[in-house]
């Protein structure tokens, strides 16, 4: 396995987003003696809020965007580490527009390995399940470090596309660096735009949720905080020109999710509209984290998703004005979807 890699100035990338500031959230909390400069656009998903009252010693924001080459160069220059979590993530989104996804998800992860390349500084690429596209209901299957990449959304095929430019770069160019492909994420600080805030949001608003296609398709559900934990792990102890999978055994339908989400509202459990299906929608996701677990001795601790839904549905209660002005235009973009 080699020593353990000790970073003190890292840059997260995309640290206003949904996970990229439960990272920073983490890093402030389990880590202090470290330093992280995020790198954000603040895009319609990013938000300053997130990491705000954070200390100001130890967390110090700069937007800008990923693919401005000097800046890049500027903040990789004086960092010990790069952790690149900023992307396009929603696949609705990329459906109607692919156009941002190559742009900051490909161009964007090139701009940031060359600099590091340039620089000699550790890379973590933070990318999904969804570049091995999906397995069926029935399959015993689930995704390892060998499955073939099948990505199917424009969203996906970008994150895939990110991926193979990193491998590319550590074998050619010699880059240090990880990767992690992980399953889906719930937990605080999620867009609205995504199922499970959309879903408690709209019953906050008493609007009827809406579940896409036959509400059978099989997400494999991880804790936010589960996420954090594993690419801290990854960073600080893995191998050089690795992938390592994230997942914390998950696996739900979309229906029953939402039927735990209607429980908790005290609502009937067919209170929901079913709406138009996405175009090449993924059926199955399933990751198998035996390696992460084996070689690295990393474990999630926030397994309990009944418990998990629960404090993530009292987040959005008390938060309000954190998600209240985005959730009419995120409406407004689904209802000319059929959605
Ligand atoms: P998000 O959409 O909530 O946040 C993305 C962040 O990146 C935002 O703060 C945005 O402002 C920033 N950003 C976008 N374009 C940028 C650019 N060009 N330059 C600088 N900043 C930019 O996304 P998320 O759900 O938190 O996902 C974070 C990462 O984790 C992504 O790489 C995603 O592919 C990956 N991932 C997500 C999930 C999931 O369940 N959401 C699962 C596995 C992997
Ligand atoms: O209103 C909805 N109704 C519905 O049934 C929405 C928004 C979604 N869905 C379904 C589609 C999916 O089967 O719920 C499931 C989850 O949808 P999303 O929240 O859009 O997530 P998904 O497409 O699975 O992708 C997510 O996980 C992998 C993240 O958005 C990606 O960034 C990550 O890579």
């Amino acid at each position: 396995m080699g020593g353990t890699f000790e970073p003190e100035n890292i840059v997260v990338t995309g640290g206003c987003g949904f996970i990229g500031s439960n990272f920073v959230h983490h890093v402030v909390r389990e880590h202090p003696g470290v330093h992280v400069t995020v790198l954000d656009k603040l895009t319609y998903a990013g938000n300053p809020g997130n990491i705000a009252g954070l200390p100001s010693d130890r967390v110090e924001l700069v937007v800008g965007d990923i693919c401005d080459e000097g800046l890049v160069d500027r903040l990789v220059a004086g960092a010990d580490a790069v952790v690149h979590y900023a992307a396009e993530s929603h696949n609705d989104n990329s459906i109607a527009d692919p156009s941002p996804f190559l742009e900051t998800n490909v161009r964007g992860t090139y701009t940031l390995i060359e600099a590091c390349r340039k620089h000699g500084v550790r890379y973590h690429h933070v990318s999904t399940d969804e570049v091995y596209g999906d397995l069926a209901l029935d399959d015993p299957a689930r995704f390892t470090e060998e499955t073939p990449y099948r990505p199917s959304s424009p969203y996906s095929s970008t994150k895939a596309a990110s991926d193979m430019l990193v491998r590319t770069w550590v074998r050619t160019f010699g880059l240090r660096a990880t990767i992690s492909n992980c399953s889906n994420n719930y937990g605080p600080y999620q867009h609205v735009e995504k199922f499970i805030p959309r879903q408690i949001t709209n019953l906050i608003d008493g609007v009827r949720p809406k579940l896409y296609g036959d509400g059978r398709n099989v997400r494999d559900w991880i804790h936010t905080e589960d996420h954090s934990s594993a690419v801290w792990c990854i960073l600080t102890k893995g191998r050089i020109g690795e992938t390592y999978l994230i997942g914390a055994d998950g696996e739900r339908d979309n229906l029953a999710v939402l039927r735990e989400i209607l429980r908790a509202f005290g609502r009937p459990e067919d209170d929901f509209d079913w709406v138009r299906d996405r175009p090449g929608h993924d059926r199955r996701y399933a990751i198998d984290s035996a390696k992460l677990r084996r070689e690295l001795g990393w474990e999630p601790a926030r397994t309990d998703f009944a418990a998990g839904l629960a404090e993530t549905i009292e987040w959005y209660r008390e938060n309000e004005p954190w998600w209240r002005p985005a959730k009419e235009a995120t409406e407004v973009r689904y209802r000319a979807q059929g959605q």
